[in-house]
């Protein structure tokens, strides 16, 4: 059967026809859903682009021995500063995998229990922030948790301190990265052969990228220079790790890649999922309460420690729910393997570039009702979101190349909720804020403020 496409140009296809909206995509992605359905095709410049957000079809594109990864786009340009780290790594790279088998086990529950105390620093140097600067101050969320998640995968990766919250301006390295994701973004938007003529571009984008790699391999160089002494933090391991496959170990340059990687796949991502949690905490002040009471009675007056984590259930519920509704990574691209059928009627040829629309499928309602624009974490309790359908809640990638940070963000999320709501009483700056959407690769509330009013009888 013919998948359904808006109608086109000749030649172009849908570029310049304006149907994907270049600033929020995700909006477009929504309407097009809304008006095509859950299968549809696009075209730019002769290559087709077919998106999908059904379960029923998405299960199909996440079986591995059909369809693979497929690296193109922003995540293709994003190798001029990732390089073959393993979120950027092509299908089948060799390099990949002895990374992936080296990293796993770094990466693992026990291991990120171990991280504890280094995102309790980090954690608690956003706090002291908001108790001194008081509850007249509006707080810009997405700002705050970007330091917390750049400053803590720094810290738990190499041990190294941006010291984020110390300074007014973003410091140099984490600018240096945004302006390589921005550009990235929009250099996938751009002809190739208009991209030599943007000199001014061009030469920031060098520049960012030599900043990021420079400082890490300054601190592989020092690392190096004197091992003795150092924290087994996840650059440790990769100078020492051996791969049980081949035996081999990694190079300087694809720990610095990996390095970079684990930067640039963790701040804003943990930022999105934070801000956005807070937003719905504050647009539905049922769960809000909720939330609160679970929080008082398990952590009550006390630090927090690792034995609260796998009591705050409904804590976790939460984040489930809001990482439903807007799953900061939007998009998983992939591609089938040979020709193959879907939905037993549509036809994919191989090398056909896919996409899994992940907040289309995270609304299905085949699978989450006739309330699946609503947010209610009580869906994800009591055994209901292990019960869900095979790959119908997908924020965090599919299979071989999914998440290796899924433990260390869920673990940084779980306890920054907690303490915040443990210190903080939360109030919309305005209260008729609505939900907007920032997008440059991931996905951020746009224009949110909030105020944090100490509790009384809080530490
Ligand atoms: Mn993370 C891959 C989402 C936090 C490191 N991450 C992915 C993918 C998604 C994703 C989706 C799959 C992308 C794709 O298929 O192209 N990641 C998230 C979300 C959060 C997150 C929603 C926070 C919330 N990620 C983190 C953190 C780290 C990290 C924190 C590191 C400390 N992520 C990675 C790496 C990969 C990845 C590395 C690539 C894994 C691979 O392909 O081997």
């Amino acid at each position: 059967d013919p998948i359904p496409s808006p109608p086109s140009y000749p030649v172009v296809g849908h570029a310049l026809t304006g149907v994907i909206d270049p600033v929020t995509p995700t909006l477009s992605y929504r309407l097009l859903r809304e008006k095509y359905g859950r299968i549809y095709e696009l075209n730019f410049y002769g290559r087709p682009l077919i998106v999908v957000s059904s379960q029923k079809l998405v299960n199909e594109l996440c079986d591995e021995t059909r369809f693979h990864k497929n690296v193109s786009g922003a995540l293709e340009e994003v190798r001029h500063g990732a390089g073959d780290g393993l979120f950027t790594a092509y299908h089948g790279e060799e390099s990949w995998g002895i990374a992936h088998r080296i990293l796993m086990p770094a990466f693992g529950p026990q291991q990120t229990l171990g991280m504890f105390n280094d995102m309790l620093d980090i954690n608690s140097q956003l706090l002291f922030k908001w108790e001194r600067f008081g509850p007249d101050h509006p707080i810009d969320p997405t700002d705050d948790f970007t330091r917390l998640a750049f400053d803590t995968v720094s810290l738990c990766a190499m041990s190294y301190r941006v010291n984020s919250f110390y300074q007014e301006e973003l410091p140099a390295f984490v600018r240096a990265m945004g302006g390589f994701l921005v550009e990235s973004g929009r250099r996938a938007q751009t002809p190739h052969m208009m991209q030599g003529f943007m000199h001014k571009s061009n030469t920031q984008y060098e520049a960012d990228i030599k900043l990021m790699v420079d400082l890490c391999d300054k601190i592989i160089a020092q690392r190096k220079a004197h091992p003795e002494g150092a924290k087994n933090d996840l650059l440790n391991r990769m100078l020492e790790g051996k791969d049980p496959k081949t035996g081999r170990g990694l190079s300087d340059a694809n720990i610095r890649n990996q390095l970079i990687t684990f930067l640039i796949a963790g701040h804003e991502t943990t930022s999105g999922l934070l801000s956005f949690t807070c937003y719905h905490l504050l647009a539905n002040p049922s769960t809000y309460t909720k939330i609160q009471a679970e929080i008082d009675e398990v952590l009550g007056n006390d630090p927090i420690q690792l034995s609260h984590l796998p009591k705050l259930v409904y804590t976790n519920a939460v984040l489930r729910e809001s990482i439903r509704l807007n799953a900061p990574l939007g998009m998983l691209n992939v591609t089938p393997n040979e020709d193959t059928i879907i939905g037993g009627r549509w036809e994919i040829k191989k090398d056909t570039r896919c996409v899994v629309e992940i907040n289309g499928l995270q609304r299905d309602p085949e699978v989450w009702g006739d309330d699946a624009e609503e947010f209610r974490p009580e869906r994800m309790l009591d055994g209901k979101f292990e019960a869900l359908p095979p790959n119908s809640w997908k924020p965090f990638g599919n299979g071989a190349r999914a998440c290796i940070g899924r433990p260390f963000a869920w673990q940084e999320a779980t306890m920054m909720m907690a303490t915040m709501l443990q210190r903080f009483d939360l109030r919309f700056d305005d209260p008729s804020y609505h939900l907007h959407l920032k997008q440059t690769l991931t996905t951020k509330p746009k224009d949110f403020k909030m105020h944090a009013i100490p509790r009384r009888g809080a530490r």
